[in-house]
């Protein structure tokens, strides 16, 4: 398999997780979003979206990362990363739609660029949206964490003693708050899932500095 991805995009930190997790090797294929690569007509042609991640599995192309762990998930079933039941598994979706559909879209990197191009926001004021939205956006996820923990969840991941796409998805979301410099000490449960997770050598492996397109770590 070949992975179109950047070292810093969430989105494929996402998938990255998850082909670890399952201990799936893949061709790793960089796009440059700092120099707009995903915007260039070679692109373009295998994501109109101009996005990634895009995973290649023979002739069979993929874009969205979460069609993507939906079929590692299909292909691959072992470990599973969605549980069984269909309450637990609708509770996993659950967040990873939080942080995929709610927090992601409006602060992905199009929208920032419309931003400040577009709309001439300044640098202050771009911050000033990004960290708005980290903020609804992780609220609403420690929520879910915090009805999970009631319900007796007992962690060390988002959902129990074992990985899932929840951990996928919030994982690179708090990397990127912290990178943007967020305060995200209101979301605890949110941050110690984080901390266990980056610790565990499949997320290591997925981290954006263990990439090859990652430069020297700052
Ligand atoms: N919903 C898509 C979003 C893909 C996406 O837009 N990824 C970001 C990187 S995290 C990207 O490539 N952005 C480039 C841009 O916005 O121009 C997914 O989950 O895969």
């Amino acid at each position: 398999m070949d992975l179109y991805n950047y070292f810093y995009s969430s989105t494929s930190y996402r998938a990255r997780i998850a082909l670890a997790l399952k201990g799936l090797d893949f061709n790793y294929i960089a796009v440059n979003l700092r120099t707009l690569e995903q915007r260039s007509e070679a692109f373009l042609q295998r994501n109109r979206a101009g996005g990634v991640p895009l995973l290649v599995d023979g002739d069979f192309s993929l874009s969205q990362s979460l069609a993507i762990l939906d079929y590692l998930e299909q292909t691959h079933p072992a470990p599973a990363l969605l549980p069984q039941d269909p309450a637990a598994r609708a509770r996993v979706l659950e967040l990873s739609y939080a942080v995929a559909c709610d927090i992601h879209p409006v602060n992905n990197q199009r929208v920032l660029r419309y931003l400040q191009t577009v709309l001439n926001v300044t640098e202050e004021q771009k911050q000033d949206w990004y960290t708005h939205w980290i903020a609804e956006g992780l609220a609403a996820v420690e929520q879910l964490l915090v009805n999970e923990k009631d319900r007796g969840g007992t962690g060390p991941y988002a959902f129990g003693a074992q990985p899932t796409w929840a951990d996928c998805c919030l994982v690179p979301q708090v990397a990127n708050a912290l990178r943007m410099k967020c305060d995200i000490s209101a979301y605890p449960l949110a941050h110690a899932v984080y901390t266990h997770c980056i610790a565990q050598p499949a997320f290591a492996k997925a981290a954006p500095f263990a990439q090859p397109d990652a430069p020297a770590k700052p």
